[in-house]
Formats: C-alpha cells, structure tokens, sequence
C-alpha cells in the first residue's frame, strides 16, 4: 500500500495541516492501491507566502540562471522516465504505448522553452520609451489527471522562464505521479520556494488558488464548467488567467482523401489516451456518398483496436481513470442510441473478461446528425461519432457548429485543397493530414475552449506583464 503524505513547501517536504485522506484507486480493477493525505487552505496560504518571497529574488534572476534551471529540471525529470511511465499506467490506467510516449517527450517542454527565452527580449525600445517584459508574480498551476506530468511540467517550465514562481495544485486523481514529480523537482534544487506542490482538492486547494489575492495568475487545464467557474472567480482579484478546456475536435475527410490510409489513422486518433485527450478527434467528418465504404473500414478498424490492461504494450484503449467517468462514457452511449445514431461498434456495458476495471468497449457510431448530444458534448471516452456531410461548405459549418474550437483536422490528397479548408475552421489548432505536436507552437482554444494559448514564446507571454517606462 502506498502513502502519499507530504506536500512540497519551501524546499521542504512536508506533512500537510489538512487531515483527510482519499483512496487512491487503480482504474483496471478497481482495487485500493494506496491513500493520500489532502492538504487544506491552510497549506494552500503557507505554498503562497514560500512563492511570493522567493518571487522577490526569482523576478531577477537572468534568462541564462533561469535556462540553467530548465536544463536541471529537465534532467531531473528524465532520469525518471520508466518510473513515470509505470505509475500513469497503474494509478491513471494510461496505456503503456501513451504512458511511454508521453513521459519520452516530457523533456521536450523544457528545451522548447529554452529554445523560446534564449533569443527572447525581455525589453524593448519604442520611440524614446522602454517597454520591460516582468514575471507576473506567484502563479497557480491547476492540472487535471489525463496527461498529468506533461501538464505540470509544461506549465512550470513557461513560469520558470518568465522569472515566475509557482503553486502546483495536480489533479488529486495523479498523487503518486505528483510524489515523484515532487522529489524529481526538488533533486533539481532551485532556490526554495520558487515551487511548491500543494495536493488536495479542486474545492479547497484550487478555491484557495483562485480568491488568494498573493496569486497574479491562474494556468488551468481541465474542464470548460470548472473553467468558467475559475474565470469567474478569478476577476475580483484580476487575476490573468490561461484556460486550456476541452474539445469536440473535428476531423474533415475531403472527398479526394485516400480513405484505406487515412480512416484508420482517424479511428485511432479518436482513441489517442483511451479517448481521455482534449484534442481527440471524436467528430469524423466524411462525405455522404462515401459513408458505406468509410464505415466498413471504420469497423475493421475497430475490430483491430485492443481494449485491455493498460501494461500490455498491444493495448490501445485502457480503463476510464475512475468510476464516475465510466458512467460518464455509459451515459453518453446510451444518450446517442435513444437519440437515433446508428452503432457500428461497440456500445453500452464492459468487453468480456474486464469487468472488474473501468473499462469501455471501443465504440462508433455512424449517420450521427451533429446537433445529437453525443457530437456536441465532450465524452472522454473511446466513442467516435461519424457524421456524413454533402458539400465541402457543409463540412465546414458542421466543422465549426459546437461550442469547443480546440483541435480540428483536415485530410486531403491534396494539401492546398486542405489548407483552404484549415483556415475557415474555428480552432486554436488545425492538422493536415495526420497528427502532428509540437511543443514551440502555441495551444489553445477558440470558443469556450478556453482563454489564451500555452506554449512557446506565446505561451510565455502570458506569464509577462508589460510596463512601459516613458522618458
Ligand atoms: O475535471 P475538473 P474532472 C473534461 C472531461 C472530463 C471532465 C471532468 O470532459 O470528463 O472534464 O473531469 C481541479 N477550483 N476534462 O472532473 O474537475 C481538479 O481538482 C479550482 C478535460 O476531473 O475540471 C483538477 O485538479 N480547481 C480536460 C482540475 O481542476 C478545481 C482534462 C481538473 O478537474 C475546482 C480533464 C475548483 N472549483 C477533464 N474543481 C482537458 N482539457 O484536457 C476542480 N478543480
């Protein structure tokens, strides 16, 4: 059984004022593996008070001191890379393919951030007067459970280039990835108080967050309701605040596409993270005369798709992270069969022989209308919904009519043709032709997915605050 019972405050590890535990559950059979120690207002208020002073001397640190510390914490967090990879795979169910294809890439955050700051001015000159770049102050880190590490360390590394300091308040749900993000951070050995990690829950330790008037700002990934409701509350202390929320992203099959490549690249795409990604494809956009042959490759697909245990480096789909969730994706399903969409695969109820674990059959259903619940809300879940357009302006318009603009996709043979299309869809983010990353180009959302952009010399701006000084 493991125990989660230190927080991370001034260079310190320790135990928090709060007294509560919560069961730390694994997702594949639903079995206790362990309990955390929740930390309350209390540790909230002292991970504060540690980051605002060490702002005073972190605000002046030099771009070269603040890459020196990018560069630690990169290797810090690398050295781990395995131990991440197995601990997202038993506390999150992540899959061992994601699991490790995530934690291979988290050293990417901080060598794009380097990349962005090392030829980055921090001042500049307009007419007579000078325009400074400052670290906005203490900032709130709040991260959800579906991507945990590269939430957190892509969140930190911006801050850290800005000269910021920070309060981490990870999904409740990642404890032990966050126990050993927490020691990976502190063998890096920045100056104290510069990060803190304060475990606990989105009510307590997130409120906190969010009214303290120490805190400047806000970066939060998670939900569009909790979003909102941090944005709201955010205003009375004029907080900044970065907003990445979720997405119902569309995926545009052009009439001219070679469908034997690009649906199963599309099928997949939908299942990326078990379904749990905010940039999932889950709106597959294809043309009404080719819906038959679409939706036979599609279940052929499907048939290869292995929903299973999470270790086994075969599996595709892995368990939803916890009960509430699977009810969640149940709900959903049983919402598109009453409001008439088809089911090609999949469907309600657990595979055989996972009936233990949070597991969903990966679904699709077909002749989907977009105004349907399931093509307008976001599931989370392996449920893929295949609506039939008649003319490319349709597409777009069906492309564009939820109210996410987080990811969209475009396939075409011909990649002009698919450009076009890209830039009349309302998303922070359009990929042509498969999927592409990369972590130097801002993130974010159009439309209630959200406010501002991450990564990259965009994402670091919104850790600055311009002032201007006129002589
Ligand atoms: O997210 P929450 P949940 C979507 C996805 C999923 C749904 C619910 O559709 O099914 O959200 O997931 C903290 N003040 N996404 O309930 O609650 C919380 O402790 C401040 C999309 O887990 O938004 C956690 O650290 N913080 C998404 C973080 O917010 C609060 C990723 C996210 O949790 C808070 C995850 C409050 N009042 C879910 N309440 C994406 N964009 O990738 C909770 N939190």
């Amino acid at each position: 059984m493991r125990t989660v019972d230190k927080i991370y405050i001034n260079g310190e590890f320790v135990t928090p004022h709060g007294k509560e535990t919560l069961d730390i559950i694994n997702p594949s059979n639903n079995q206790k593996i362990g309990e955390i120690t929740l930390a309350d207002e209390v540790d909230t208020r002292n991970a504060i008070a540690a980051a605002r002073a060490a702002f005073k001397t972190f605000s002046k640190t030099t771009v070269e001191e603040r890459i020196s510390h990018l560069e630690k914490l990169k290797l810090e967090v690398e050295k781990r890379k395995k131990e991440f990879t197995d601990l997202m795979v038993e506390e999150y169910g992540g899959t061992f393919k994601f699991s490790s294809m995530s934690n291979e890439f988290t050293g990417q955050w901080f060598d794009s951030m380097i990349d962005s700051i090392k030829d980055f001015s921090f001042e500049e000159t307009i007419n007579s007067s000078k325009v400074f770049l400052q670290p906005v102050g203490v900032v709130g880190i709040i991260t959800p459970w579906n991507a945990s590490n590269a939430s957190v360390c892509s969140k930190v590394a911006t801050a850290i280039s800005a000269g910021c300091t920070v309060v981490i308040k990870p999904s409740e749900m990642s404890a032990l990835q966050t126990q050993m993000l927490m020691e990976a951070f502190h063998e890096a050995k920045l100056p104290k108080g510069v990060i803190n990690f304060v475990t606990g829950l989105g009510n307590v330790v997130g409120t906190e967050l969010t009214i303290n008037p120490s805190v400047a700002k806000i970066s939060f990934t998670g939900s569009t309701v909790v979003g909102k409701l941090i944005a709201k509350t955010a205003v009375d202390t004029m907080k900044r605040v970065t907003l990445e929320l979720g997405g119902k992203s569309p995926n545009i099959i052009l009439d001219d596409a070679n469908l034997e490549e690009v649906i199963p690249i599309a099928v997949f795409g939908a299942y990326m993270n078990s379904g749990q990604a905010c940039i999932a494809p889950t709106r597959l956009l294809v043309p009404e005369s080719q819906l038959e042959k679409i939706n036979e490759i599609a279940r052929a697909t499907a048939e290869q798709v292995v929903v299973g245990f999470p270790q086994n480096e075969y599996t595709n789909v892995g368990p939803m992270v916890s009960v509430k969730q699977f009810e969640k994706v149940q709900n959903y399903i049983k919402i598109g069969l009453e409001e008439g969409a088809t089911l090609l695969v999949g469907g309600a109820g657990k595979p055989d022989r996972l009936e233990d674990g949070n597991f969903v059959k990966a679904t699709i259903f077909t002749n989907v209308k977009n105004d349907m619940t399931i093509a307008q809300e976001e599931i989370f879940g392996p449920v893929l919904s295949i609506i039939p357009y008649k003319t490319e302006e349709e597409a777009i318009e069906i492309a564009n009519d939820t109210p996410y603009g987080l990811a969209a996709y475009v396939s075409s043979s011909d990649v002009k043709r698919a450009q076009k299309v890209a830039s009349q869809i309302d998303a922070g983010r359009v990929c042509i032709n498969g999927f592409s990353h990369d972590p130097m180009v801002p993130f974010g959302g159009f439309k209630q997915s959200g406010i501002g952009r991450e990564y990259g010399v965009y994402g670091l701006e919104a850790y600055l605050e311009p002032k201007a000084v006129l002589q």
